[in-house]
């Protein structure tokens, strides 16, 4: 049985105003293509398919329109769950209908988590290893005041524990709920400690919930398909794969560092599983371009920017009238698309490299303290309660590192 898992569309998503929907479009064409190369069985979307929770109709139009296709040209089913961007009821909205069609679509938890567990049956039992069922527990985002009842005498810190312990019930209590006999697969839309961000998630969790550990996942499952971080990463510490397959689009300059993947996953007796990654075609290359403005024009003039985003990091000695219009002509002559012109003057460059020295020689709790003064200074600094401050910072922190029952690394 072929299972593909992918996460984190956006549909919808603008990058400094550009609409990215010929991507979007790219993207799904490419994934219809691959399910039907790879003879899919099951495709898992793991949150976050729109952008917004209300999103376009040019986006949702695309959205049902590839849900048709995949209906009509493959055999594959699909489970899709909400993330943070969706719209839980929106996005489950049409649910009975989309069940007609092989597609499941779980938009929150109201309706118990029984409903959350789906048992699939391939068409072809006797091609797919034997393999002829398989048990999802397809858990939406979820909120901490959607996991938690409202303590008011809690601290903070007993409340995030419990978020950690509520997520872990949670789990454990679906994997209970399967068929004994059969594959097990989690899906989720949530921070697992050792996960790495990439700066675009609009992660809420972190402060105030401990992360889920990848030892807090039960046993006896074969694999774990995670949303909400972009980049596509494993984690370690459960004895079989936890993956976020990552955002099919770079959703930042930096994010286009990296490659982007889709997950596949084939399920094969007595737990003989092969994973592998594939890689997305880039449908537009985001490019950044740094330098002083004699290396940032050189770049213009020399490269090939036919169809590219491009980001320009220019360091100035002295501020200069116009320079950003000069810059965006320069690309755009050759084809380039200059989405941001990031100036920076020498002599704050020369400062924060100081300060980036600085830090790594810094314990977490002086630079906490720093960044408090800095900025609280205003109001003048209550050395007590800063004290306190620190004390629990310092507390959290040796939580943070001794907790080690899954593996951090
Ligand atoms: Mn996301």
């Amino acid at each position: 049985m072929r299972i593909l898992h992918t996460a984190d569309w956006h549909i919808g998503h603008r990058l400094y105003e550009r609409n990215r929907i010929d991507e979007h479009r790219q993207f799904l064409e490419w994934l219809l293509e691959t399910i039907k190369e790879h003879a899919i069985d099951v495709l898992l979307v793991s949150g976050d398919v729109f952008d917004t929770a209300l999103p376009s109709s040019e986006a949702t139009d695309l959205y049902y329109r590839f849900l048709f296709q995949l209906y009509h040209e493959t055999n594959a089913q699909a489970v899709i769950t909400a993330g943070n961007h969706d719209s839980p009821r929106r996005l489950a909205a049409p649910r009975e209908f989309l069940k007609m069609g092989r597609i499941h679509v779980i938009g929150g938890i109201e309706s118990g988590l029984d409903a959350c567990i789906i048992t699939l049956n391939s068409h072809e039992a006797n091609e797919n290893n034997g393999v002829s069922a398989i048990s999802i527990a397809a858990i939406p985002y979820l909120s901490e005041s959607e996991i938690l009842s409202h303590v008011s005498f809690e601290t903070e810190i007993e409340k995030a524990r419990r978020y950690r312990e509520a997520m872990k019930q949670l789990y454990h209590h679906c994997v209970a709920q399967m068929p004994a006999d059969v594959p097990k697969l989690l899906m989720g839309h949530l921070v697992v400690q050792g996960g790495e961000e990439s700066g675009s998630e609009r992660v809420i969790q972190i402060g105030g919930a401990l992360p889920v550990r990848a030892g807090d996942f039960p046993k006896d499952v074969n694999y774990v398909a995670l949303g909400h971080l972009h980049r596509s990463q494993a984690i370690k510490g459960a004895g079989y794969p936890i993956r976020y397959s990552g955002s099919p689009l770079p959703m930042t300059f930096k994010e286009a560092e990296y490659d982007k993947k889709v997950c596949l996953l084939e399920l094969g007796q007595s737990n003989d599983d092969r994973f592998t990654e594939l890689t997305i075609p880039v449908f537009r290359a985001l490019c950044r371009v740094r330098g002083n403005y004699d290396q940032v024009m050189v770049g213009a003039m020399s490269g090939d920017w036919e169809g590219k985003y491009i980001e320009v990091q220019l360091t100035l000695e002295a501020p200069r009238l116009g320079v950003g219009d000069e810059i965006r002509d320069a690309f755009k002559d050759r084809g380039g698309d200059v989405l941001i012109v990031e100036v920076q003057l020498a002599e704050q460059q020369r400062e924060a490299d100081l300060s980036a020295e600085d830090i790594s020689a810094k314990s977490p709790a002086e630079i906490f303290e720093e960044f408090y003064r800095t900025k609280y200074s205003a109001e003048g600094t209550d050395e007590s309660q800063l004290a306190t401050l620190i004390d629990t910072f310092t507390e959290l922190t040796h939580i943070a590192s001794t907790q080690t029952d899954g593996d951090p690394s």
